[in-house]
């Protein structure tokens, strides 16, 4: 009788006990590659992750460096929103970024 995976975010626990549960968070992982310009991966950190000049800049060589990144942590929506903003301006300003969206 539980509601667990409704989705409701509420669970029950026993008769007349209810308990909010943490909604899941997901980190967007934002992938290196050898064509995207060091300048458009900090311009998407700005714009779509709202991060500001020096922590985009750490991010984006962070990715050039290791391989991969965490752009940000959100809601499973945001996330998946937030990649396909991604990948809606790589693609069409010709850059073959992608990311990639796993749980926190
Ligand atoms: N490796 C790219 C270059 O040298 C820069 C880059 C950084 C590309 C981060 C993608 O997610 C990325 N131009």
């Amino acid at each position: 009788m539980g509601d667990t995976k409704t989705g409701s975010g509420v669970e029950t626990l026993s008769k007349e006990k209810t308990r909010l549960k943490h909604p899941k968070q997901y980190k967007v992982i934002l992938l290196n590659d050898d064509y995207t310009t060091m300048e458009f991966v900090v311009a998407i950190l700005e714009t779509v992750f709202k991060k500001g000049p020096a922590e985009a800049m750490q991010i984006m060589l962070q990715v050039h460096k290791r391989g991969q990144g965490v752009a940000g942590i959100y809601s499973k929506e945001i996330a998946e929103a937030k990649v396909s903003q991604v990948h809606e301006r790589a693609h069409s300003d010709g850059f073959p970024l992608r990311c990639a969206i796993e749980e926190a």
